[in-house]
C-alpha cells in the first residue's frame, strides 16, 4: 500500500513522526525545485518547526522541469519520508510540511497564484547552479529566463501582489553559488528591468533576497532506496529521500516579513552567512567536485570509494586544508581545521552510496565558486595548488567525453573547444581572457 494522508494508520510502529495537524496549516512558503535536497533539506527544517509549535508554513512545491515529482507527491497527499544513513544504523521520519507539488509545465496558472496568495511569505528555491539561467558574463540570459524558469511566474505574482497591496516575498535562495541571495537580487532585478520594468522598484523596497549556507549530502533515491525504505515502513513511498545524518543551514537574518523559528530547530540566522558560504563552497563542494573527476577516471563509483583510494585521498586533504582553507577569512568560532575533519569523515560514510557521477554532472557551473575563486585567490599571494590543478585537469578529460557521456548545459561547447584547441591549447581556450569561463584566476601563470 501507498504512503497517504488515510493509511497512516498503516505506518510502522518507531518511525518518528510530526504532530501537528498538518490539514490546519495554510501554506506560507512556496518552494522552486522541490527535489530530493529540499525535502531532505529546508522542508525537514520546516516540518520540524511546524512541530515544535510554529503554524501555518507549508510548503507548495513547484516543479520547473517535469511532473515526475508531481506524481511521486501528490499521491501521497504530499507526505513522504526522511532516512538518515550512517554506519550506526538508519532513522527515519515522516514529513508533513509539504503540502502539494505543482507542476509548472503542465499549470502555471496554479504556481503564479500560490506566489500571489497573500499568505505566503517565503519562495524558496532549490533550482541547481543552472536554473538561475546566468549568462557568461554572469548576468541573466533572458533567452533562457523567459523558457520554463521561475523569473516570469515571480514577475507575475510581483504584479499581483503589487496590485492587491499585499506584502513583498522573502526570496530564499538555497542554491551552492557565492553570495546566492545577492546573486538572485541582481538577476531578478535585471529580469525586471527587461520585462516589467515598472516592477522594479517594487521589488526592490518590499522583496528580501538573504543569502543561505545548505549543507546536507543528499544521494539521488534508487529503487534499492526505495524498497528499503518500503520494507522499514510499511508502506510504499515514491518520495522517499536518503541522507546523512548531518544537515546544516545557516541563514542571513534579513527577511521581508515573518519566517519560521528555523533557528529552534539547529538552523543558524546570522548577519554574514560570507565565510560559511565560502567554506562550504570552496571545500566541501571543491572537495566533492575533485573526488568525482578523480575519482571516476580512476574507476570508482561512490565517494566513499574514491576516499579511500591512496592516490585521490592526499589531494583532496589537500586541497581542503592547504590550497582552500588559507583563503577563507573565518568567522569568529568557525574551526576550518575541525570543519576539514567533519568533511573527511562524512565523505567516507559506506552507507551513503553517493554517486560521483551524480556530482561530476554539470562542472561548468560548479567549477568557478569551487576551484576558481581559490585558485585566483592563492594566485594573488604567489602560492601554488597542485591539488585543484589535477582536478582541473581531471575535469578536462571528463568535459572531453573520457569518462562517458557529459552531463552538462555547455557539453558541446567544450567538446568544440576540445577539438579546436586540443591538450596544448584547452586550458586557454577554457580559462583564458577570451575563454568559455571566465574568472579572476589567469591560468598562464600556475599551468607552468
Ligand atoms: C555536491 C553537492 O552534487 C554536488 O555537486 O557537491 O550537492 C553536495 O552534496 C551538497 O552541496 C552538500 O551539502
Amino acid at each position: 500500500m501507498r504512503l497517504s494522508s488515510g493509511a497512516l494508520g498503516r505506518l510502522a510502529a518507531g518511525i518518528e513522526r510530526f504532530a501537528y495537524d498538518r490539514d490546519a496549516q495554510a501554506v506560507g512558503i512556496v518552494h522552486f525545485g522541490i527535489g530530493a535536497f529540499h525535502r531532505a533539506h529546508q522542508a525537514w527544517y520546516t516540518d520540524r518547526a511546524m512541530d515544535g509549535g510554529d503554524r501555518d508554513w507549508s510548503i507548495a512545491g513547484v516543479s520547473l522541469r517535469s511532473a515526475d515529482v508531481a506524481g511521486q507527491m501528490n499521491p501521497q497527499n504530499g507526505l513522504y519520508t526522511v532516512s538518515e544513513r550512517s554506519a550506526s544504523g538508519t532513522l527515519t521520519r515522516l514529513v508533513g510540511a509539504v503540502r502539494e507539488v505543482l507542476a509548472a509545465t503542465e499549470t502555471p496558472e496554479r504556481a503564479a497564484a500560490a506566489l500571489a496568495d497573500p499568505a505566503t511569505r517565503i519562495v524558496g528555491f532549490t533550482v541547481t547552479e543552472k536554473g538561475y539561467c546566468r549568462a557568461a558574463d554572469g548576468s541573466v540570459d533572458l533567452a533562457s529566463a523567459s523558457r520554463g524558469s521561475f523569473y516570469p511566474l515571480l514577475a507575475s505574482a510581483f504584479r499581483e501582489r503589487r496590485a492587491a497591496g499585499r506584502g513583498g516575498l522573502t526570496l530564499l535562495s538555497c542554491d551552492n553559488l557565492a553570495n546566492n541571495g545577492d546573486q538572485l537580487a541582481r538577476l531578478m532585478g535585471e529580469y525586471l528591468a527587461a520585462c516589467e520594468p515598472g516592477l522594479v522598484g517594487w521589488f526592490e523596497s518590499e522583496c528580501s533576497c538573504p543569502s543561505t549556507m545548505v549543507d546536507r549530502i543528499v544521494p539521488a533515491t534508487t529503487d534499492a532506496d526505495r524498497a528499503a525504505v518500503a520494507d522499514a515502513i510499511g508502506l510504499e513511498d515514491a518520495a522517499a529521500v536518503v541522507t546523512e545524518p548531518f544537515s546544516q543551514w545557516v541563514i542571513e537574518d534579513r527577511f521581508a516579513g515573518p519566517r519560521p523559528a528555523w533557528e529552534k530547530v539547529g538552523a543558524e540566522l546570522v548577519a554574514d552567512v560570507a565565510p560559511y558560504e565560502t567554506a562550504k563552497l570552496r571545500m566541501l563542494n571543491g572537495a566533492h567536485s575533485a573526488l568525482a573527476y578523480l575519482g571516476l577516471e580512476r574507476g570508482h563509483v561512490f565517494v566513499h570509494e574514491a576516499m579511500a583510494d591512496p592516490a585521490i585521498r592526499p589531494l583532496v586533504d589537500r586541497l581542503m586544508r592547504e590550497e582552500a582553507a588559507p583563503t577563507i577569512a573565518a568567522a569568529p568560532g568557525q574551526n576550518l581545521a575541525a570543519y576539514a575533519d567533519a568533511l573527511i569523515a562524512r565523505f567516507a560514510n559506506p552507507a551513503l552510496k553517493h554517486r560521483l557521477i551524480q556530482i561530476a554532472m554539470d562542472g561548468s557551473q560548479k567549477i568557478p565558486q569551487r576551484w576558481l575563486a581559490t585558485l585566483a585567490e592563492n594566485q594573488r599571494r604567489g602560492r601554488q595548488c597542485p591539488a585543484i590543478l589535477s582536478a582541473l585537469h581531471a575535469w578536462l578529460r571528463h568535459a572531453r567525453g573520457d569518462n562517458g557521456p557529459v552531463d552538462d548545459p555547455l557539453a558541446s561547447e567544450m567538446q568544440a573547444l576540445w577539438q579546436r584547441a586540443g591538450e596544448a591549447g584547452i586550458i586557454d581556450a577554457m580559462f583564458g581572457p577570451e575563454g568559455l569561463i571566465a574568472s579572476d584566476w589567469h591560468p598562464k601563470s600556475l599551468s607552468g
